[in-house]
């Protein structure tokens, strides 16, 4: 018997503003619960261990066991030293507690030969963890590439053309305008990805690994979800990369 593929999605911390002030919530932005959900996967949030914790391995392993496919979502600008640089002036929040667990999530993933896929934050943290470098934020790019900071919408908010002979031009086609909300830019990508997808000002937006069934991409296709038959594809992709592993 063949069942749903689970999707781990990594989870955030959020501060209660309510009744239990001082108390945080463990959780993700529920665009990514209702994509993976609708692309037919088994939706799982997976909440962000402290890696200095002595069980941390453990729980964390277990997590990685527990599911088909990995999602890295967005959330806090990485620590630079993360990637070994020092923080510049306009570098955004960070957590570097989500930085290690972020990276034992992948690792473990890639080593599980799990599927993994990467968005915004994700995107730039599996780029760094293999090697990548990122732009602390678009006032230090050469060029102009101030609108990639935008609100985060559905709208497409810029056009990304995918590379021939990429996974990613087989599932989205030649192009794709998708929404933009980072503020930060990965300038190289990590060892062994291939970039798949950039725009006309030349930002990396999507990389793939196929050895390693990992996508990423700088965009956030789950909230295009609902509007985007393009995405829909994306996560059913993503969902078929998962199942092929539970069922093998
Ligand atoms: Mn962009």
């Amino acid at each position: 018997m063949t069942r749903k593929p689970v999707i781990g999605i990594s989870g955030s911390r959020i501060p209660d503003i309510g009744v239990f002030a001082g108390t945080n919530h463990d959780g993700v932005n529920d665009a990514y619960v209702r994509a993976v959900a609708a692309a037919g996967g088994i939706p799982v949030i997976l909440p962000v261990i402290r890696p200095a914790d002595d069980s941390a391995l453990t729980l964390v392993s277990g997590m990685i066991a527990a599911v088909d496919g990995l999602i890295l979502s967005g959330g806090h600008d990485i620590a630079p030293s993360f990637y070994g640089k020092a923080a510049l002036p306009e570098l955004g929040d960070t957590w570097p507690e989500r930085d290690a667990f972020d990276k034992m999530l992948l690792e473990l993933a890639i080593e599980a030969k799990k599927a993994v896929l990467g968005i915004c934050r994700g995107f730039q943290l599996i780029n760094a963890v293999l090697g990548g470098d990122l732009l602390q934020d678009v006032s230090y790019s050469e060029t102009d590439v101030s609108h990639h900071v935008e609100l985060a919408s559905s709208m497409g908010r810029h056009v990304v053309r995918m590379k021939p002979g990429t996974l990613f031009r087989d599932v989205l086609g030649a192009h794709e305008d998708t929404n933009s909300y980072h503020h930060q830019i990965v300038t190289r990508a990590g060892n062994g990805l291939t970039v798949s997808g950039q725009t006309e000002d030349g930002v990396i937006e999507a990389v793939e690994h196929i050895g390693l069934k990992l996508l990423a991409v700088q965009w956030h296709p789950e909230m295009m979800v609902p509007e985007s038959p393009s995405m829909r594809r994306l996560f059913a992709y993503f969902i078929s990369l998962a199942q092929s592993r539970s069922i093998s």
